[in-house]
């Protein structure tokens, strides 16, 4: 019997344990390419919802929101959205609309990545994103 109440006991705390890790805080975010950004933030690429214990979350560099006011991206509203970069590896180099997975010529010189030395050229094929998120999803669907 003390033996039963022990193991329950256990499973209580671990219970309490496991939907602590649970309280995160999830937002709405959308990105965008840096290169290729409106003040009026309307042509991002996608919308998701995205939460702290995501491995989404670790791949961004967030700012300090109170370090960044009066910075260069003066159009964002800082009181309203969270703020991150990321730096991915660009989907589709030569802008074809074809992805590189896909492209059998990658960057687009006319040379098959077959018998192409420098199939993914020379340019730097890393773009910077934006990603603005907010726990308000009204003010973000506007
Ligand atoms: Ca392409
Ligand atoms: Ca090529």
């Amino acid at each position: 019997m003390k033996h039963a109440i022990k193991i329950t006991s256990l499973l209580i705390i671990l219970l309490v344990f496991l939907s602590g890790c649970k309280k995160e805080t999830c937002y709405y975010c959308k990105n965008y390419d840096l290169d290729n950004i409106d003040t009026e933030l309307e042509n991002y690429k996608t919308s998701f919802y995205l939460c702290e214990n995501d491995d989404l979350w670790d791949e961004i560099v967030w700012q300090d929101n109170d370090y960044a006011q009066g910075g260069q991206l003066t159009f964002i509203d800082y009181d309203v959205y969270i703020v991150g970069f990321r730096a991915i590896e660009n989907p589709d180099i030569d802008g074809n609309g074809i992805l590189n997975e896909n492209d059998n010529d990658i960057d687009g010189d006319g040379i098959l990545n077959e018998n192409d030395y420098t199939s993914t050229g020379f340019q730097i094929n890393i773009v910077q994103e934006l990603i603005l998120c907010t726990s308000n999803s009204l003010v973000i669907n506007q």
